[in-house]
């Protein structure tokens, strides 16, 4: 074995070591090889938009400051930074076309698959939407809901719907500022016109349409995602499972759904549990099928279903290096293309499912909702005529994963701090008033194997929970906190403060929750509107205690969605910048001047000890403009 040294929780090192043993390339290897990384790309200052180009400036002030067209560093870098909001936007907003796909198949009896399952739900959302429910049957309302929010995708001017879930204040800085989103594919599509040579040339300009191409997301296609999932696929409750890869089995069929969304692996899930495939799993050797996940569509299973956790991002490769794994299931983002060619090194199949996302050397089942059940079952059985392949001998499970509660949403939170007769957010802005918890703070996203693999996030949690900041997770980050064993009620007696584990063992909840995947991110919103309505902490989301991190971020999705808490009024930190530094002007309007516009800013800070302090002197400074009390236990 090298005498390299690995980071990452244990089971991360483990199979890096085996990795390197095993002459199998990483991304830690690959990331090496990219070292150091282009200048020019890292400081946001290449620029190659048309054929003029590329071209790029020279930071130190001594070669060319403009590119052929003229374009200085501030237009450069800001044309960069909307292409990543709008492409990490699409994401989010094809996301959600998705699942209103679905729903229009499921409520016309095309796809028997789906159906309802949450008609509560369904009745609130379509009220919000203006449609009459009254006597409606559930279908016909589903129907006339998916036909409604199709037209919000094409809408060429008015607002988004969701945008009316804000606080007014809010609502009025977004019209004042012409920041409102018109309709979600427009947004998406006029910041890539923008972009283009010649079009937008003023970087202010150029952000505020970021910044509406970002609320596009965060109030129109990931929240309609998440509720959209909700109705259909169940409201999530907590619910106990485990993370982390040790939770692969050596004698069961093991298959791992990866990517992102839920309506492939919410019928794998279904599929999985099916006693015809459970007896010809027996049939073949196994004891049984173990369904597990990686990366977002597992935290919609987990959630949803208790299915448990592979791993987060970076270990999407190392669970194929277990070679225990007879089939992965990917649909898209954030999927490696390595994988086929690391699983050829096993009996591993990996097999795509999405027209989207193609990778050569999978196995690629086109999946269509209508036969949603046939494909899922079809893909199970796969799996299981291919565990006698497994080679015994080859097979290296980490034992590491640990206990956590999934399921959060912020209906529950409502459940939970008020109980079944008296649904309330009260007890939790009575907390922040009286100074047990100091506030919230959201900490989301990837984890990325330029910092610590997942030590960043946990060390920035465990700093927040012990300051008494109440932590929401979702995405690769709740995973990486999740194998540290933060998300479970008992982690808040050993990191939490005094006044948070109060409130932690008053509810029974953890110090930390876990809202979901990455769309989930808009959880986080409707519960900062809950906690404005609710009173005594602010008239709008820029004036609540609360704040945002992403410490290893990585995709363009992670920039969207802190674009959209930004142009909501929340300061989100970074731990790396994302490529603007190249541009002193930029780099002000997003630290500082945007705050006068959406009360929001960003910060970037790489150590996690520091992202924390930045955090908690913001959440005290909001305190402090609020005059409430000052911490019960400082
Ligand atoms: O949407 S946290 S690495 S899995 S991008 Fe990807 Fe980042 Fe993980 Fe999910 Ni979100």
């Amino acid at each position: 074995m090298s005498k390299r040294i690995f980071t990452g929780d244990l089971a991360t090192k483990e199979m890096r070591a085996i990795a390197e043993d095993s002459s199998i390339q990483t991304i830690w290897d690959r990331k090496l090889k990219q070292e150091p990384h282009c200048g020019f790309g890292t400081l946001g200052i290449c620029c190659k938009n048309c054929n003029l180009g590329p071209c790029r400036i020279d930071p130190f002030g001594e070669g060319a400051q403009c590119g052929v067209c003229g374009a200085d560093a501030d237009v450069i870098a800001a044309r960069n930074l909307l292409r990543h909001i709008a492409a990490g936007s699409a994401c989010h907003n094809d996301h959600g076309r998705e699942i209103i796909k679905t729903l229009l198949l499921a409520s016309t009896g095309k796809a028997p698959g789906y159906k309802i399952n949450d008609a509560v739900k369904l009745e609130r959302f379509a009220k919000e939407y203006g449609l009459e429910t009254s006597g409606k049957d559930v279908n016909k309302l589903a129907e006339e809901l998916a036909e409604r929010l199709f037209k919000e995708y094409g809408q060429q001017s008015g607002e988004l719907m969701l945008t009316n879930r804000a606080p007014k204040k809010q609502i009025d800085i977004w019209r004042v500022n012409n920041l409102m989103p018109r309709g979600i594919d427009r947004e998406v599509t006029e910041a890539l016109a923008r972009t283009n040579i010649g079009v937008d040339n003023d970087y202010r300009s150029i952000m505020m349409q970021g910044m509406r191409t970002a609320l596009s997301d965060g109030w129109g296609g990931s929240m309609i995602a998440t509720d959209l999932s909700d109705i259909l696929f169940g409201s999530p409750e907590p619910l106990r499972a485990k993370a982390n890869l040790g939770v692969l089995k050596d004698d069961q069929v093991n298959i791992i759904v990866h990517g992102h969304v839920p309506i492939l692996s919410d019928a794998i899930a279904t599929a999985s549990v099916d006693p015809a495939l459970i007896q010809l799993a027996k049939d073949k050797g196994a004891s049984g099928i173990n369904l597990a996940g990686i990366c977002c569509t597992a935290l919609e299973v987990l959630s949803r279903k208790g299915v448990s956790v592979a791993g987060n991002f970076l270990q999407q490769e190392l669970a194929l290096i277990t070679g225990a794994v007879d089939l992965m299931i990917v649909d898209l983002q954030c999927v490696m293309p390595s994988l086929p060619s690391i699983a050829s090194c096993f009996h591993t199949k990996v097999v795509s499912t999405n027209p989207r996302a193609h990778f050569p050397g999978s196995v690629y089942i086109e999946f269509h909702e209508e036969k949603g059940m046939e494909i899922a079952r079809n893909i199970i059985t796969m799996a299981i005529e291919n565990f006698p392949k497994r080679d015994k001998s080859r097979v290296h499970i980490p034992k590491e994963s640990r206990d956590l509660v999934g399921g959060f949403t912020t209906e529950y939170i409502f459940k939970m701090l008020g109980g079944n007769y008296r649904s309330t957010f009260s007890p939790l802005n009575e907390a922040i008033i009286s100074g047990r918890i100091r506030g919230v703070a959201g900490v989301v996203g990837c984890d990325n194997p330029k910092l610590k693999s997942g030590e960043t996030h946990i060390t920035l949690v465990k700093e927040l929970i012990r300051k008494d900041v109440l932590v929401v997770q979702t995405g690769c980050a709740a995973t990486a906190c999740a194998k540290e064993g933060l998300l479970v009620p008992e982690a808040a007696f050993k990191y939490a403060g005094k006044g948070l584990q109060e409130i932690c063992a008053a509810v029974g909840c953890p110090p930390v929750l876990h809202l979901g995947p990455c769309v989930d991110n808009s959880r986080i919103l409707t519960a900062c509107c809950e906690m404005v309505k609710e009173g005594g902490i602010g008239k709008s989301l820029d004036e609540l205690p609360v704040a945002g991190a992403a410490p290893e971020w990585m995709s363009e999705k992670a920039i969207a969605i802190g674009w959209y808490f930004v142009a909501s009024g929340a300061m989100v930190v970074f731990g790396n910048p994302y490529p603007l530094h190249g541009s002193h002007n930029l780099t002000k309007f997003v630290t500082e001047e945007v705050e006068s516009v959406t009360g929001g800013k960003w910060a970037f800070e790489p150590d996690p000890i520091q992202m924390a302090k930045i955090i908690i002197e913001h959440i005290d400074k909001k305190r402090q403009a609020l005059k409430l009390k000052p911490m019960m236990y400082p």
